[in-house]
């Protein structure tokens, strides 16, 4: 009877341990739900507002910042017309914030995807994310329906460059529905050895089509389409090592395929690079709609096509700059807005929100991407803190 007991007993512990083997293996396969924290409520809110010294962020009057969740290495955002916030990294994850009840602030958040090669893009169409992970672009459908549990990955395209250098890709679908990808060029200032580098390229969804879009692109990694003309504006980075003032970054405007923005030979319109410039002419090449400013970094730009701030922000455009690091006073960290005026002319850049950068010191945040909400509000990735704040007018 005892030997008889024992029996059962060592039975049952086995079975016990395979049960937890079999729960620990399935959670394993499911998207962790994690510890990062979500604004969900005011008094968590407040505690994340202490804890990222939003009290240093200054705004225009009547504006507010908040954290909207805690992403690791936040980068590139998107969102759904549902509301689900999705965020690319440097890294290989990309996350989901969704915001089910539609009271504006994040639910949660969901690692959906992991082992990815540098997944900085996020795209989102039709039910499905699109993923610009260096050569690769992936797709993952339906996944609104399974961020707990979300499917792999699938290949859509992957004949872009693997190159570590500017090999960040940043995604986003235009009005003719195709896909765009920026291919950064291999270096700081170098003659292209393949077509598609120092590009914006872009495929159909389905990967079909690839074609150069706009070339003499150093590396952009914002884009957006004016609502008023549906052209492409884009942000491109200056080179470096010419000093803390030359050459801007650029705001540039692509009306038709086939442009040439001018890298590496001509810089910000109208400075010929010293070695790649010699023979060559700045007037053969697209200038700059607008001069950002010396190495501030000008990466993820938006539109406001929401509208829901004050008059005078209407359809602005509004671009984050992750900030200096070739330069001897530290420029950048913050978030600009360019306002358009009635003549439809766009300003120079205004500061809208700054003070990651104190005393022209350490920085302690970093703004990758802007992203509008259905409700208005301004989303701002920021890969320094991992976080995504959200920027309101509270009137
Ligand atoms: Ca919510
Ligand atoms: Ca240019």
């Amino acid at each position: 009877m005892n030997r008889l007991n024992s029996v059962a007993k060592k039975i049952v512990f086995a079975l016990s341990i395979f049960s937890f083997l079999i729960l620990a293996a399935s959670c394993n396969n499911k998207s962790s739900h994690s510890n990062l924290s979500a604004n969900t409520s005011e008094p968590t809110n407040n505690a994340l507002f202490n804890k990222y010294k939003l009290d240093k962020i200054t705004l225009p009057e009547g504006f507010k910042i908040s954290v909207y969740a805690e992403v690791p290495n936040a980068r590139s955002l998107c969102v759904s017309p549902a509301g689900t916030v999705f965020v690319g990294t440097r890294n290989d994850k990309v996350y989901a914030i969704p915001d089910k009840n539609n009271d504006g602030n994040a639910d949660s958040v969901y690692e959906i995807a992991s082992g990815l090669n540098s997944a900085n893009g996020v795209a989102f169409k039709d039910g499905s994310l699109y993923i610009g992970a260096s050569s690769t672009i992936y797709r993952m459908d339906n996944i609104e329906s399974n961020l707990a549990n979300p499917p792999k990955p699938t290949v859509v395209y992957d004949q872009f460059p693997s190159d570590a250098h500017h090999g960040l890709r940043y995604i986003s679908f235009g009005p003719d529905n195709k896909l765009y990808v920026g291919v950064g060029a291999p270096c700081n200032v170098c003659i292209p050895t393949k077509p598609y580098y120092g590009t914006i390229c872009r495929i159909n969804a389905d990967g079909s089509g690839f074609e150069i879009y706009a070339s003499g692109v150093r590396n952009s990694v914002g884009f957006d389409w004016n609502p008023d003309t549906k052209e492409m504006w884009f942000t491109d980075n200056g080179r470096d090592n010419l000093g803390d003032t030359i050459p801007s970054d650029e705001l540039n405007k692509a009306t038709h395929a086939g442009m040439n923005f001018g890298f590496p030979y001509c810089h910000q319109g109208n400075i010929p690079d010293p070695e790649f410039g010699k023979g060559k002419n700045c007037a053969d090449y697209t200038p700059p709609v607008k001069l950002l400013g010396a190495h501030v970094a000008s990466l993820g730009m938006r539109f406001n096509k929401e509208n829901k701030f004050p008059a005078e922000y209407k359809n602005a455009i509004f671009i984050a700059e992750h900030g200096s690091w070739n330069r001897s006073i530290p420029d950048g960290y913050r978030v600009v807005v360019l306002k358009k005026d009635s003549t439809g002319n766009y300003s120079d850049p205004i500061p809208f929100a700054y003070g990651w950068l104190q005393d022209n010191k350490e920085a302690n945040g970093r703004p990758v991407d802007v992203q509008f909400l259905k409700d208005g509000s301004l989303l701002v990735s920021d890969d320094y803190n991992g976080v995504v704040y959200k920027i309101s007018y509270k009137g």
